[in-house]
């Protein structure tokens, strides 16, 4: 099973992306913790992923897509299923998953997009930043990330929408468990059985 969990930055994704990979026993991909990891390590990939994320940009897909590829296939036939968290993030990086699925036959089962306003989202990361002082939480990063979502991100929905994959429209304003609540009453039709 191929799980995507989408949303704009502060949505929540890494917060109940834990709660789905435990409930639904799938290993859990983030490509912001990926990048976060290299860039402890100081790779190369690493220090221009966060030059970039510092920025509040998005990292260039020729960085991302050989990164998934070469997890996707570690993982394969070793668990029920992967959550990706954090990609695809871009129409070009959607089509490359699609295209890395269809080899094996598969393709992406459910998304769960989660969707907050603006203000909300704002808020939650503000208070991130005071709590965990991550690099790309300053006011002008949080800017530029919600500014590429708008105009990058946002249009993956359309892409899966279109092609047919069920999507869950998730209200993400309210307690981590609210939220999980709404996205476990969504899953369970989408997800039983496989
Ligand atoms: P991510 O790590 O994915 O950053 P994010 O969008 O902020 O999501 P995150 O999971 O951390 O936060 P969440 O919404 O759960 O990516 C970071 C950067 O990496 C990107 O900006 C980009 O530069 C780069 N990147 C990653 N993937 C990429 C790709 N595919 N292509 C290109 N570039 C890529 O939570 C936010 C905060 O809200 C947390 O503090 C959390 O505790 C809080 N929160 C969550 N749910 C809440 C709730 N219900 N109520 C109150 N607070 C809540």
């Amino acid at each position: 099973m191929i799980g995507l969990i989408f949303g704009p930055p502060g949505s929540g994704k890494g917060t109940q992306a834990a709660r789905i990979h435990s409930e639904l026993d799938l290993a859990h991909l983030s490509t912001g913790e990926i990048l976060r990891a290299e860039a402890a390590r100081r790779s190369e990939l690493g220090l221009e992923a966060a030059r970039l994320m510092k920025e509040g940009h998005l990292v260039p897909d020729r960085l991302l897509v050989p990164i998934i590829r070469a997890r996707l296939q570690e993982r394969r036939g070793r668990t029920r299923g992967v959550l990706l968290d954090g990609f695809p993030r871009t129409v070009e990086q959607a089509r490359a998953l699609d295209a890395m699925l269809a080899k094996d036959g598969r393709r992406v089962d459910f998304v769960v997009a989660l969707e907050a306003p603006d203000e909300l989202l704002v808020k939650r990361l503000l208070h991130r930043a005071a709590v965990e002082h991550r690099p790309d939480d300053t006011e002008a990063a949080i800017q530029e990330r919600m500014k590429e979502y708008h105009q990058r991100t946002a249009p993956v929905l359309e892409h899966y929408r279109g092609a047919g994959v069920p999507v869950a429209e998730i209200d993400a304003a309210g307690s981590p468990d609210e939220v999980f609540a709404r996205v476990h009453d969504a899953l369970q039709p989408l997800t039983v059985g496989k």
